[in-house]
């Protein structure tokens, strides 16, 4: 078995080498710098070297607002195209091995010959994500008013059917998880009656689980408006651990980092999700002001930081801690594949500087009240400029030292925008 690289190695390997020199002598400097603290950077560049975040399938397309979507270049139109440039983003970045597939948009009609095709790439399929929030043309029941939490049984026994499928895709294509998102919910004060439709969430939330095969975990999504905007049945992460805690025991919530509102304190929702045991994923992004689905790391690195810390320091005191990580953004503006990249290091650059918090000086600190160095140990490490660390954990694992430059020298936009014509479709439309 010979695995499919869409970047040319020799391309890689060149690019690489004319960078070794400058990385070698910063990784030194930056080994020394962290030997002062008592800091291994092997044991980091280890630790860098197994992250891993998911890429979402629905990321590599161009996204778009309700307002205007302005189609890229060479866009994917199916879900091998996809699942090429998830590739290249793998091959070069070495921190996104998984996909995270969402169906109906990448529904494979054969997916044994779609797990084979993504492992000639070096790719696995991550937690599969369920969509009753869109009608699909062949559908007998309209999502318009509810899927999961409808007034109607006949709806929420779709929507359940549709996510048991989703159950039975993923199995046959390699996933541990089934995530769901529901955009139930109302626009009226009166719409809905609040405790009826968070029951029927509960209810339809048990019959899934109950086809969740015993490896699996089923996350529950949160998020505080959009589409309804006077209330959402799945709002907050306190309704969603309350229906996790309901529905069964590798029933988790998972955290999207846009889905809060402004300001929101959301690595103490991540701490204390993870010490009762509820934590059970990430969708990765950035935002300044609601759903954004800005890139990772792009407005406020300090959050993602801090959100780290929670999970280094829970992952230390449970080591069988192991939540999913995906992306979830939107690339409107930007070249998705090099977004992507981009964003997959800054999330393994939160976790590589959380990592490297002096805990025992911060347990120090806390026990103390002294609020000045405990903020401080924590700038210590979010201070510190870690790239050569990444760079050095993708050119040991054949990844390229400068994602983005690499890309762009190879030309790959330019070569699939020959073969992929423009789908034509430039209206509005969510990712
Ligand atoms: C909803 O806004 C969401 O965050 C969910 O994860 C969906 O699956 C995804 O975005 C759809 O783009
Ligand atoms: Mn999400």
């Amino acid at each position: 078995w010979v695995m499919t690289r869409p970047i040319s190695t020799d391309l890689v390997s060149e690019h690489n080498r004319q960078q070794e020199a400058a990385l070698t002598a910063d990784y030194d400097a930056l080994a020394a710098k962290l030997a002062r603290r008592e800091v291994d950077i092997e044991q980091l560049t280890q630790a860098a070297t197994s992250f891993a975040v998911a890429l979402p399938s629905w990321g590599v397309g161009t996204g778009g607002t309700r307002f205007a979507r302005f189609p890229g270049p060479g866009e994917p139109r199916t879900i091998f195209e996809k699942l090429d440039d998830c590739a290249v983003i793998q091959q070069l970045s070495q921190a996104t091995p998984t996909v995270s597939l969402h169906i109906p948009w990448d529904r494979p009609t054969d997916p044994a010959e779609l797990k084979g095709f993504a492992h000639d790439r070096g790719l696995a399929f991550d937690a599969m994500n369920s969509n009753t929030f869109q009608d699909q043309a062949d559908q007998a029941q309209s999502y318009k008013y509810g899927s999961l939490t409808h007034t109607s049984e006949a709806v929420r026994e779709q929507a359940i059917k549709h996510n048991i499928e989703v159950i039975e895709l993923g199995k046959a294509l390699g996933s541990k998880a089934l995530t769901v998102w529901v955009g139930d919910g109302s626009n009226f004060p009166g719409q809905q009656h609040f405790r009826n439709s968070f029951s029927h969430y509960l209810d339809s939330a048990k019959t899934i689980y109950g086809a969740l095969p015993k490896d699996w975990n089923m996350l529950l999504e949160h998020k505080m408006f959009e589409p309804a905007f006077y209330s959402t049945v799945i709002q907050d992460w306190g309704s969603s651990y309350l229906a996790a805690k309901e529905t069964g025991e590798r029933c988790l919530s998972l955290v999207d980092l846009g889905h809060h509102a402004p300001n929101v304190n959301i690595e103490m929702i991540v701490a204390r999700l993870a010490q009762f045991g509820k934590l059970g994923g990430f969708h990765f992004n950035d935002s300044k002001y609601g759903d954004d689905d800005l890139d990772s790391g792009s407005i406020d690195p300090y959050q993602l930081f801090l959100v780290f810390l929670e999970l280094v320091d829970f992952k230390t005191a449970e080591p069988s801690f192991t939540p999913f990580y995906m992306l979830d953004q939107s690339h409107n503006v930007t070249d998705p594949v090099e977004s992507l990249m981009y964003s997959a290091a800054e999330v393994q650059r939160a976790f590589i500087k959380a990592s490297l918090v002096d805990r025992s000086r911060l347990a120090q600190y806390q026990a103390d009240n002294d609020p000045l160095m405990a903020q401080a140990t924590l700038k210590a490490a979010f201070n510190l400029d870690v790239e050569p660390i990444l760079q050095m954990a993708r050119h040991r694992t054949g990844g390229a030292i400068d994602p983005i430059a690499t890309y762009r020298k190879s030309g790959y936009r330019g070569i699939v925008t020959k073969q992929r014509p423009a789908s034509g479709g430039s209206g509005s439309g969510i990712v």
